[in-house]
């Protein structure tokens, strides 16, 4: 490892134990969830009992109280093995958690919080509209103020929402627009919204190429209302609250990015030391071993970024830039190391029953989910001062 800081006793240990974990309960159940395109209640209950949910939560509040570093790992050595599963986890401890743990009051955070640190319950962030994907301040879903009943009525819908649509789910912390502003662009704000609320409608999502094995789902708010009480932040606040949860999550895709291309560097280097092609094993092979030698020095180079991001987040100091950055490289080395990968399996690479044939599809949404690769460009211009 390329930062001392990651290299503690805790960290190897916790690396060993998630990654036993994935290859023995998860690698083996990939292929044909993936293929059935079917979340696993059972693999998910099986990571809450490991201790995956709630993860960065304090004790206090039933979490685990790890570091952000510890997070990451746990999320690299899950994406190792399955992108579907590492995207549960991901999506879960930095979009859904998150945004209850950093914006919630005491009362939220004490109702909400504990059972989504088991296992046993997911929450989701409901940002993403159909017309609403990278100018996410461009949500048309609206939230109506009764101040008779104290209320609030939400009308709208969401699309490609992680973790929505499973009997688990226990709520959504949906943006909405509350009003207008002086500069003439909308408010917008949060609310948190039980899965169960009259009027709100989960539909799973199916047809994806990647993560399939993930549950993805689309909302309508038919008139869905919810007490005053569940804004989440305060009237207004709406869009910094879901930016900065984005920053956090950043982190997590780019260790599902750096997991993906180890999980494909390790995959391709052990086919290319079995594999053998005029009397020798093809990792003897220059045209094959400087594949290796790229894919592993990519793969140092974005574990040294992404690890970077992570320390600087967990001691309180700015890490945007760096996770934007370590999001953008952490899912172009995954692709690469994907593609890599599958040219050097030939046509075993294009067979679903070869683990490189999932980490090659599952690598698309890396560089689109939670901000496009151009987005993160835009975001990091703008540190820049562009
Ligand atoms: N943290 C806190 N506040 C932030 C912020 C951040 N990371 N980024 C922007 N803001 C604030 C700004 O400070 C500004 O505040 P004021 O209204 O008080 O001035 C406000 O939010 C609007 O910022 P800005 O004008 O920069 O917003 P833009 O509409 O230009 O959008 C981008 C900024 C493009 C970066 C944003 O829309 C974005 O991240 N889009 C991608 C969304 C995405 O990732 N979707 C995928 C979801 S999958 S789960």
């Amino acid at each position: 490892m390329s930062y001392s800081f990651a290299d503690t006793e805790e960290l190897s240990l916790l690396r060993q134990t998630v990654r036993a974990f994935a290859e023995k309960e998860i690698g083996p159940r990939a292929f044909e969830l993936d293929e059935k395109e079917e979340f696993s209640y059972e693999l998910t209950k099986k990571m809450g009992e490991l201790g995956l949910f709630g993860t960065i939560v304090p004790t206090t509040y039933g979490g685990q109280g790890m570091d952000y570093l510890a997070y990451v790992i746990a999320v690299e050595e899950l994406a190792r093995v399955d992108g579907s599963h590492a995207a549960t986890i991901a999506a879960h401890n930095s979009l859904g958690v998150g945004p209850l743990y950093y914006f919630g009051n005491e009362e939220q955070k004490k109702t909400y919080i504990p059972s989504l640190c088991t296992g046993q319950g997911l929450w989701a962030f409901g940002l993403t509209e159909a017309e609403a994907g990278s100018d996410a301040q461009a949500s048309q879903t609206r939230a109506v103020y009764d101040a008779a009943k104290d209320q609030w009525t939400i009308s709208g819908s969401k699309i490609w929402i992680t973790n929505s649509a499973t009997s688990l789910t226990e709520g959504i912390t949906v943006q909405a627009v509350t009003g207008k502003r002086s500069d003439g662009r909308s408010e917008l704000s949060c609310f948190i919204v039980p899965s169960d609320a009259p009027g709100l409608t989960r539909k799973e999502m199916h047809g994806k190429m990647m993560w399939r094995a993930s549950n993805t789902g689309e909302l309508y708010f038919d008139q869905v209302k919810v007490p005053a009480r569940n804004m989440l932040g305060t009237k207004g606040q709406g869009f910094k609250i879901m930016m900065e949860t984005l920053d956090n999550g950043r982190l997590s895709i780019g260790a599902m990015g750096l997991g993906l291309a180890k999980g494909a560097l390790d995959l391709t280097l052990a086919y290319a030391q079995e594999r053998k092609t005029f009397g020798v094993p093809i990792a003897k092979h220059q045209a094959v071993a400087f594949k290796l030698a790229e894919m592993a020095t990519r793969i140092e180079a974005a574990e040294g970024l992404l690890y970077k991001a992570a320390w600087l987040k967990q001691n309180d100091k700015p890490f945007q830039k760096h996770a934007a950055m370590a999001k953008l490289y952490c899912s172009e080395v995954a692709e690469y190391c994907a593609r890599e990968g599958q040219q050097t399996f030939g046509g075993y690479g294009l067979m679903k029953e070869y683990p490189i044939e999932r980490h090659y599809r599952d690598a698309a949404l890396l560089r689109i989910g939670e901000g496009t690769s151009e987005i993160q460009r835009l975001v990091i211009s703008r540190y820049l001062g562009c």
